[in-house]
């Protein structure tokens, strides 16, 4: 049997900070109609999907950006989107700040994206592994991008799951630019990996890289899905947010590492692609026969250090 699934990306235009979540979810219900009748069986959002990107902002207690997060998922302001998801017989990948309240007290907050099958059950959740940004207020800049204030890097590296008719796994927005976060998965068998991101034009360390923004988004999805024999699925949350640019362009690329579908907006819009998972074998079974030609043995120091060691 062939294994073929119609999947969109449903970009989001900005959300901004006195959107409340109801507003959001109604946004995000109409992309899932609207992906449905384009013949959607799996819809993915962005990064942190129902609210403003709030690490652009810092505050020195941070319980005061509590109300950012969600306890739960699905909880009372997504229960909609759960609903006429299940409804219509549709899948849906979804990027939200999870503030996690253990029973021993500890606190924990990620940046995570939860995959929900075609009859409503989840999948899985994905918890962000690189972290970018910075942990400190540095008031000099034009916005903050403080992220490793506001969540943990992951512990559990990047699991992939049976679903969807395939192996699929996920990645959120800055995880997309390290070459490790496809191959972690390519070694599991990947076939679909799913990226919310929200990606300021403005690099504010380095604005020599602004008007390389769509580019490097587009080359790095591209590698990591030719490499791995994947498909990859990039979505923003791009356009003007309490007045921070960022870049859209959302895409689905094949294993082939072409793009089949783009998003021509900076706003609310749907593409899909009609995925073929058995076009990954294509690759895998040659080119990146990993068995065959990986040579591990010489890999050691991707695992062995972080930071470079130069030559003496
Ligand atoms: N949300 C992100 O992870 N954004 C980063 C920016 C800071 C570079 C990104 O990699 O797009």
């Amino acid at each position: 049997m062939p294994r073929h699934v119609t999947v969109a990306a449903a970009q989001l235009g900005p959300i901004q900070k006195d959107h409340t979540r109801a507003e959001v979810v109604e946004r995000l219900v109409v992309l899932l109609q609207r992906a449905h009748s384009m013949g959607a069986e799996l819809v993915v959002y962005p990064e942190l999907a129902l609210t403003t990107f709030f690490p652009r902002w810092f505050v020195e207690d941070i319980r005061e950006a509590d109300h950012w997060y969600e306890r739960s998922m699905p909880n009372e302001a997504t229960q909609p989107l759960f609903d006429e998801a299940r409804r219509l017989g549709v899948g849906f990948c979804l990027g939200y700040a999870l503030l996690d309240e253990q029973p021993d007290g500890s606190v924990h907050r990620w940046n995570v994206q939860t995959l929900v099958e075609r009859d409503g059950s989840i999948v899985g959740t994905y918890k962000k592994t690189h972290i970018p940004g910075h942990e400190h207020h540095e008031p000099d800049r034009p916005f903050q991008h403080a992220e490793r204030y506001y969540f943990e890097p992951s512990p559990d590296g990047f699991p992939v799951w049976r679903a969807f008719d395939g192996i699929v796994g996920m990645a959120i927005c800055n995880d997309r630019r390290w070459p490790e976060t496809y191959r972690v998965m390519g070694l599991q068998g990947v076939e679909l990996v799913l990226i919310g991101y929200n990606t300021p034009i403005h690099y504010v360390p380095d604005p020599s890289q602004d008007i390389l923004q769509g580019f490097h988004n587009a080359l790095v999805m591209q590698a990591g899905a030719y490499q791995n024999g994947t498909w990859v699925v990039g979505v923003a949350k791009g356009g003007v947010e309490e007045g921070v640019d960022s870049l859209a362009q959302s895409m689905i690329v094949a294993p082939s590492g072409q793009i089949v579908a783009q998003t021509l907006t900076t706003d609310d819009e749907v593409v899909v692609a009609r995925c073929d998972l058995d076009w990954c074998a294509k690759y895998k079974n040659t080119l990146f026969d990993f068995d065959r030609y990986r040579r591990p043995e010489v890999y050691g120091p991707i695992t062995g250090q972080r930071g470079v060691a130069l030559p003496e």
